[in-house]
């Protein structure tokens, strides 16, 4: 069976949000994925920030590729928009819907196979194009979908679950985003809940292209000793250089931190990110110092999770493009066929 129903019924007493809404309003189908799969804890994860950000599941569109992490958007925000698209091909799906109606909020999920490997060039482009999006990847360094093939994240020099070694090098899909131009990029744990929760909200309150690396254990085919994809390594080497609390235009800011241990990023909707410093060293606003940080943890053998690089003057794709304000279903006849003289002055100021 690949659909299954929740029973509709609840407690009358669950918490409510500014909207009425309880955690149930952003749950979906029950998840038919593996028991342990990280992905399932990132689902978790997804309903919590979207029930504290008090948005109305029916602003959202999630959209998705193929695997293991592809199907997940079923199992929330089962009131939202909804597109499972074709392997490696979310991005330009999810762009086109952007570009035609950029009233909605945009959510990806995708998988490190989806994204890494068959749809490698779809990243790079919609990232480098500054859509307004968050692009979430649950990074568990398998094709989990297809029973545990190598993807392009996989750790080289580590084996298979069927014996055979990896040789080739992986690709750091952090690293590749600070590249191509991602104005929001940073990194999570299945396993860490509070610290992924305000790094999703936050991404998107980002006006851009925000991008979340998650990993996400596969505990049917990479969730061994030699994985840094495994429950067991992220918890022993995860250095977390920063955690973000949240807090939205009308909340009065009252938590106190001792000075040099906090930053504050003001967001264009008037909200506040306030980054608690883990690493004194680490700046989140310093491209090219957090890509030598990452390169040079990566040699040691650390994950490093938290808010890895933030441009709060970020511009989106719409204002690049100097689109309409208004999503294209909404313009009126006579707005989206204007008639013969503006053809003709747009085909006189072309000669
Ligand atoms: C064009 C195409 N090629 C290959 C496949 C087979 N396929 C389905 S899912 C998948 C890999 C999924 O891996 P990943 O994105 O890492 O997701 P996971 O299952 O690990 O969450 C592959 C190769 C396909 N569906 N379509
Ligand atoms: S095969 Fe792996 S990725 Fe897929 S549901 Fe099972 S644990 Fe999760
Ligand atoms: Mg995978």
């Amino acid at each position: 069976m690949t659909y299954l129903a929740k029973p509709k019924l609840h407690h009358p007493d669950l918490p409510r949000n500014a909207l009425g809404y309880t955690r149930r309003d952003y749950e979906g189908a029950v998840s038919t994925l593996c028991a342990g799969c990280g992905h399932d804890s990132i689902s978790a994860a997804i309903i919590q920030a979207f029930f504290e950000l008090n948005i109305a599941p029916h602003r959202v569109a999630k959209l998705s590729g193929i695997g293991c992490s592809s199907k997940t958007p079923t199992y929330f925000l089962g009131n939202s928009h909804g597109f499972n698209s074709v392997h490696g091909r979310m991005p330009s799906v999810l762009t086109g819907a952007a570009l035609a109606n950029r009233d909605l909020i945009y959510l990806g999920v995708s998988g490190d196979g989806d994204s890494a490997s068959i749809g490698l060039g779809q990243f790079a482009h919609v990232l480098r194009r500054g859509v307004n999006m968050v692009y979430i990847v649950e990074n568990n360094g398998v094709y989990g979908l297809t029973k545990g093939q190598f993807s392009a994240t996989a750790d080289k020099g580590s084996k298979s679950k069927r014996g055979a070694a990896n040789d080739d090098e992986p690709i750091d899909l952090v690293m590749l985003a600070l590249t191509l131009g991602a104005t929001f990029v940073a990194r999570g744990f299945s396993g860490d809940k509070p610290q992924l929760v305000p790094l999703i909200r936050a991404a998107v309150e980002h006006n851009g292209a925000a991008f979340i690396d998650v990993v996400s254990p596969c505990v049917a085919f990479n969730n061994h000793s030699g994985s840094t994809k495994s429950y067991d390594y992220v918890r022993d080497h995860n250095e977390a250089v920063n955690r973000l609390d949240f807090i939205s235009s009308r909340s009065e800011i009252t938590a106190a931190y001792a000075p040099g241990a906090k930053q504050d990023v003001l967001l264009h909707d008037g909200s506040t990110m306030r980054l608690r410093k883990l690493d004194a060293d680490y700046d989140a606003s310093d491209k090219s110092a957090a890509m030598a940080f990452l390169e040079s943890r990566r040699a040691a053998g650390e994950v490093v999770t938290g808010l890895l690089y933030l441009n709060p003057d970020a511009r989106d794709m719409h204002s690049m493009l100097a689109t309409t304000d208004s999503p294209l279903n909404a313009l009126s006849d006579t707005e989206l066929v204007p008639g013969d003289e503006a053809l003709a002055k747009v085909n006189a100021s072309l000669r």
